[in-house]
């Protein structure tokens, strides 16, 4: 292990205490975090941040080796979104981007694993392209979030970020002999399912890594996890393993993801998984709470539940070295953010009972899940999340916009029968209106 004294404990103790919890919630994750990167291999992970990982390579020798270099992953910017997890988005990714300007090592490029916007808005984008144009690194390599796509499947995206790629807006690059490919995996999600890459760009992705020699060290970045971490709350993606086959011969693979809000990481052979931390507002750990959401923690402990990854890549080495920076590296470690002290921001809206043809959405749950009606009848959709949610028929048979915290969808069944419906950003969140006639 790195030398990284007290910082690198109170990581350790942080990860203990979620390891702690996983297991406490009966949540079998199959090995999940078993093998946790503190552990070795050069792989450094700190949350109290700041310790410049290529200074622990230096000391076996490999810190100045020729063809090093660092790029930097910010993620989940969701500018726009001005709920009490954290009113001023953009002011913190501003401090992201201050951090990142001032590091003594200067990362050659950028890369942002999606949820750029909050809801897709033009003005949106604009903001975070204006910020992003103070950054000190000119190349940023993007990937769609789900929240950047949500009415228009992507097109805005990609005529604003995806010039130049294929399909969806996946693409590979090459930088100093490492491979970089960014997929995506936000579109076009099934009900039930999880995130999903398609067959169409896992075809492409074969055939961009077939030529490729095994010692070509491969980063894959996506928005949702390439590893299945949490599907209760969508937290992976269903046809990853597929993409994962095509770079199990190779050497070193480092896949970086956004998403989840919180780091989390695991080691399977040679592939490394990384999740990033937000620049916007923290979520809670899986399992934790009622759903995920925007996680409201104490004011003065919201810049340590944020950050930065900045990744080293060193010759020689099978894995990438990772560092994860919080946004504010003073004082206590980001377990307190996460601990039992939070609270999940529920919807303020009253609890007066809701007619038989109302369904509220609450806490990524269509609730009731299950509405009955007569023919003729009109149902209510109303969002009480702090995150944006869909209604969208399984038929093609009615479809919303993006529904931002209290918006209402209306559709009036005119037609008896059975009508599954399901959130096309979360996948996962289902329901059904049976129509009497
Ligand atoms: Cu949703």
């Amino acid at each position: 292990m790195p030398k990284t004294g007290g910082q690198m404990t109170k990581s350790k103790d942080f990860i203990d205490e979620k390891l702690q919890k996983l297991n406490n919630d009966g949540v079998d994750r199959r090995g999940f975090l078993k093998c946790m990167a503190w552990a070795g291999t050069g792989l450094v992970w700190t949350l109290s941040g700041g310790i410049p990982v290529s200074r622990a390579f230096a000391k076996g020798g490999d810190g100045s080796a020729k063809g090093d270099f660092s790029f930097v992953q910010i993620s989940d910017s969701h500018i726009g979104f001005d709920k009490p997890a954290n009113p001023d988005v953009t002011a913190t990714l501003q401090v992201a981007i201050n951090k990142i300007n001032a590091m003594p090592n200067k990362p050659d490029f950028m890369i942002h694993t999606g949820d750029l916007s909050h809801l897709s808005k033009p003005s949106e984008f604009d903001t975070l392209d204006q910020a992003l144009r103070g950054a000190a690194p000119k190349q940023i390599f993007f990937v769609p979030g789900e929240h950047d796509m949500l009415n228009d499947n992507g097109e805005q995206y990609l005529q604003r970020y995806g010039k130049d790629t294929k399909g969806t807006g996946y693409y590979s690059f090459d930088h100093k002999g490492v491979h970089f490919v960014g997929l995506v995996n936000v579109a076009n999600l099934k009900a039930g399912g999880l995130g999903s890459l398609g067959d169409e760009q896992l075809a492409w992705l074969e055939d961009d890594l077939k030529s490729r020699a095994a010692s070509t060290p491969i980063v894959l970045f996506a928005h949702i996890p390439l590893w299945t971490i949490y599907p209760e709350w969508g937290w992976g993606t269903d046809d990853s393993e597929r993409a994962l086959s095509y770079v199990k011969r190779f050497g070193s693979v480092t896949v970086l993801n956004g998403h989840i809000h919180q780091i989390m990481q695991k080691v399977e052979g040679k592939v490394t998984f990384h999740t990033a931390m937000s620049t916007a507002f923290p979520q809670p750990a899986p399992g934790t709470a009622p759903s995920a959401g925007p996680m409201k923690v104490p004011a003065d402990q919201l810049h340590k539940v944020l950050g930065i990854t900045d990744v080293n890549y060193v010759v020689r080495g099978t894995s990438l070295a990772i560092v994860d920076s919080p946004l504010d590296t003073a004082g206590t470690s980001t377990a307190k953010g996460n601990g039992g002290g939070t609270e999940i921001n529920n919807s303020t809206a009253s609890a007066t009972a809701a007619k038989a043809s109302d369904v509220k959405i609450d806490n990524f749950t269509f609730e009731p899940g299950v509405v009955t009606v007569k023919r003729g009848a009109q149902v209510t959709w109303t969002n009480g999340d702090d995150i944006p949610h869909t209604v969208d028929s399984v038929d093609g048979k009615f479809r919303s916009s993006a529904l931002d915290t209290n918006d209402s969808f209306h559709f009036l069944f005119s037609e008896p029968g059975e009508y599954q419906y399901y959130c096309r950003i979360h996948p996962k969140m289902t329901g059904k209106i049976v129509v009497q006639p």
